[in-house]
């Protein structure tokens, strides 16, 4: 049974960026559920894929260091531990993590075809689909089986998980190898940190359901890794329940432990959640508002999803975030979604006149912090909102 703990209000796409503000930018309500048989949480309005993984999809993961490092770690591992002939990731980007291995070694499926187009030049070759059966079908058409899938921050953004597993399961080769990593559900509650919610973010997987979900297909986690990256995730080493070659770890008993004992399995501690959100949004909003009366100057740094899902929930405007500052190409000269707080291109410079920088990209404050040591130098504060809206 499906049973709503949160309601973050109406909310735009993500991930699309307007170039003129405009009230009528289309919202969507965005309300979380827990289900109380299988521990999935899930968001209650699914839009189409199509609508939000268009081919002018802005987000790029090699903008930031943090994310390289670990693909690059990731692939060593990959090389060393699993040795695949043939891998293939799911939801490839702009490459991060397959331009570590050489062309004729990796595959890329990503629907942006924007983003597709990347990799597509550097010889790596890269199906343009939705992930689906009749992809995994052509692929295998193409290739016989792939002897290892990886897929990072993508499964969760698919509606149907089963047509997603049905399709991995039957591409991937007999003794195959299924990596999968997403923000971790535990993560996000420890750390209160709502903005993992956004009409993208369709499901946020925690061991005990994501092992529910696979169990259909006969797949089962032996081996799960906590990794930093995007606040907290879970890196989850999926093989099939018939391959002994890898033994189940201990690391999958005591994540599943912990999760249990934080409460994942109960739907109380998502009514605590929700208390916790409401909360952050009154500090959020207090904090900002003492800021401006001191008359400061207030920028948002990382124009990031997750913000958007903070701006529209507590209501923040440009009177209050003047505007944002952002790496990607495709994000410049916009708006932020639903608010009319335009994004700067990063330059060294757009910080010297700026008192407080609220950081959209939380997750990657260490990279920031280190960039930014003469904003700090002078004064400058960032603030963020994670684990408690805080000026740091
Ligand atoms: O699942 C998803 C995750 C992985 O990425 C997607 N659905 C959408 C996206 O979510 P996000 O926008 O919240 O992700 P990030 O990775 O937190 O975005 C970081 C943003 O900050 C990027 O726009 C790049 C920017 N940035 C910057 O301007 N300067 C990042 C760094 C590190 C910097 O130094």
């Amino acid at each position: 049974m499906n049973k709503k703990f949160l309601d973050l209000g109406l909310q735009p796409l993500a991930n699309e960026y307007p170039t003129y503000y405009s009230k009528k930018q289309i919202k969507y309500r965005l309300k979380i559920y827990f289900n109380t048989k299988t521990k999935l949480v899930s968001i209650s309005k699914r839009i189409p894929s199509k609508k939000m993984f268009t081919n002018k999809y802005p987000y790029r993961s090699s903008m930031s260091q943090t994310m390289k490092n670990s693909f690059k770690e990731l692939s060593n591992e990959i090389k060393k531990r699993f040795k695949p002939k043939l891998m293939l990731e799911i939801g490839s980007n702009d490459g991060a993590l397959i331009s570590n291995f050489n062309t004729k070694q990796a595959l890329g499926v990503e629907p942006c075809s924007n983003l597709a187009k990347i990799t597509k030049k550097k010889g790596y070759i890269t199906y343009d689909n939705y992930w689906d059966l009749n992809l995994a079908k052509k692929i295998k058409k193409d290739f016989k089986n792939v002897d290892l899938i990886y897929s990072a921050n993508t499964l969760t953004h698919i509606n149907d998980l089963n047509n997603v597993f049905r399709s991995i399961d039957n591409l991937l080769s007999k003794n195959g190898i299924l990596i999968i990593e997403d923000p971790s559900l535990l993560e996000c509650i420890k750390k209160n940190s709502y903005d993992q919610f956004y009409n993208e973010h369709i499901y946020l997987f925690s061991t005990l359901s994501l092992k529910n979900i696979i169990n259909k297909f006969d797949l089962e986690i032996f081996d799960i890794k906590n990794i930093k990256t995007h606040g907290g995730s879970l890196r989850y080493y999926i093989k099939r329940k018939g391959n002994k070659k890898f033994r189940i770890s201990k690391n999958l008993i005591v994540q599943e432990n912990k999760e249990k004992k934080y409460g994942l399995a109960k739907f109380s501690t998502y009514l605590k959640f929700n208390k916790n959100v409401v909360k952050s949004k009154t500090k959020l909003l207090d904090l900002l508002n003492k800021i401006k009366k001191k008359n400061k100057k207030i920028i948002g740094y990382g124009a990031t999803a997750k913000a958007t899902t903070v701006l529209n929930f507590c209501n923040i405007d440009h009177k209050i975030i003047n505007y944002f500052t952002d790496i990607t190409p495709d994000k410049i000269n916009r708006y932020m979604p639903g608010k009319k707080i335009k994004i700067y291109k990063y330059n060294k410079n757009i910080l010297k006149k700026v008192d407080f920088v609220f950081l959209g990209a939380w997750n990657f404050k260490d990279e920031i912090c280190k960039k930014e040591k003469d904003f700090i130098k002078r004064g400058g504060k960032f603030i963020t909102h994670i684990p408690l809206p805080n000026i740091i």
